[in-house]
């Protein structure tokens, strides 16, 4: 029998296409939800430090569209962790680390977990944890400090940014509201 995971998780892949809009460029790849049928997607997609710069990968709850726009999505944030000037093999670990975290429900109020996600830039490589209510003070610090202690990140800094910012800001200048 096969071990089945408490949610079942849908896997995305985002690929910048300039004729497209940004929905648009997002698919959807295919849905697991035991942990058996969670590593045969895994060891089949490449590694994302093997992806060409502008390529993303989402893994969110089934149901969860991977953009601000979703209900689930609309009140919520991101913890976000700059992958820069690290390893292929780091890259990889994290989220390697971070996945297998969310998909076995690890965190605390992991209601509150939308999904990850892994943006390959050339600047620098993005990893984030999606969560679902921005407001929820107690909920998004325990996620984050969890993220950081799970994935043994010591002294690198993971930053809080609000979907309703990023909306209106981009890039590096949005708004983080809290830093560990
Ligand atoms: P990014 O891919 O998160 O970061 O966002 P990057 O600057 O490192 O490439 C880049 C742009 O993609 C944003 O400024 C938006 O125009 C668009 N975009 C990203 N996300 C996550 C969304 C989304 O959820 N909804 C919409 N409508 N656009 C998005």
């Amino acid at each position: 029998m096969k071990h089945p995971l408490e949610h079942t998780w849908t896997l995305w892949h985002w690929e910048n296409d300039r004729t497209k809009s940004w929905s648009d460029m997002l698919s959807d790849v295919t849905s697991f939800n035991t942990v058996e049928d969670f590593f045969s997607v895994y060891y089949f997609i490449k590694p994302p430090s093997d992806l060409k710069v502008y390529n993303d990968y989402m893994v969110f709850k089934q149901g969860v569209r991977p953009m601000w726009e979703d209900d689930f999505n609309k009140e919520g944030g991101r913890w976000i962790m700059l992958l820069d000037k690290v390893s292929k093999t780091f890259i990889d670990k994290m989220w390697h680390d971070l996945l297998l975290c969310t998909i076995g429900e690890c965190f605390e109020y992991s209601e509150q977990i939308c999904g990850v996600v892994i943006n390959v830039r050339n600047k620098a490589n993005k990893l984030s944890l999606w969560t679902k209510d921005s407001r929820n003070v107690q909920a998004v610090l325990a996620i984050g400090n969890q993220m950081k202690q799970m994935l043994q990140l010591g002294e690198l800094e993971i930053q809080y940014q609000v979907h309703k910012d990023a909306m209106v800001q981009h890039g590096p200048n949005v708004n983080a509201i809290y830093k560990l």
